[in-house]
């Protein structure tokens, strides 16, 4: 076989190498990619909550609110706990015992206190 038959035959299995190589790795990368998406997807992401509670603390130095709060659904049970407000003036509108609904935004642990309002007892 001359020189040249057999260096043009390696340089067409290194091409066919090296492209089947591209081929894999832009499958796997966007397979990856993917569940990546899908992972965040499940396993946090911004999320918001919705539940209502009373307010036990209002702590502006601290920046945190003490709520008593019912289940918050698919995120904890009911408990006493302090909120960090994503805004200050979260505090001008609450006073100690009053009965509130309130929003969570944020990434699960990391969530602020978005918006409060206050449910007016019947
Ligand atoms: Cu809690």
């Amino acid at each position: 076989m001359a020189v040249w038959r057999v260096v043009l035959l390696l340089l067409l299995t290194l091409a066919v190498g090296v492209g089947w190589g591209y081929l894999w790795w832009g499958r796997e990368a966007t397979r990856l990619t993917r569940e990546i998406a899908e992972a965040r997807t499940a396993a946090g992401g911004p999320h918001e909550y919705r539940a209502e509670g009373v307010i036990r603390a209002v702590l502006p130095e601290m920046n945190i609110v003490v709520i008593t709060h019912d289940e918050i659904t698919g995120y904890m049970p009911a408990m006493t706990m302090g909120f960090r407000a994503a805004s200050p003036k979260i505090y001008e509108t609450v006073d100690v015992g009053d009965a509130v609904r309130f929003t969570l935004r944020g990434t699960p642990p990391n969530l602020a206190l978005v918006a409060v309002e206050k449910v007016t007892s019947q």
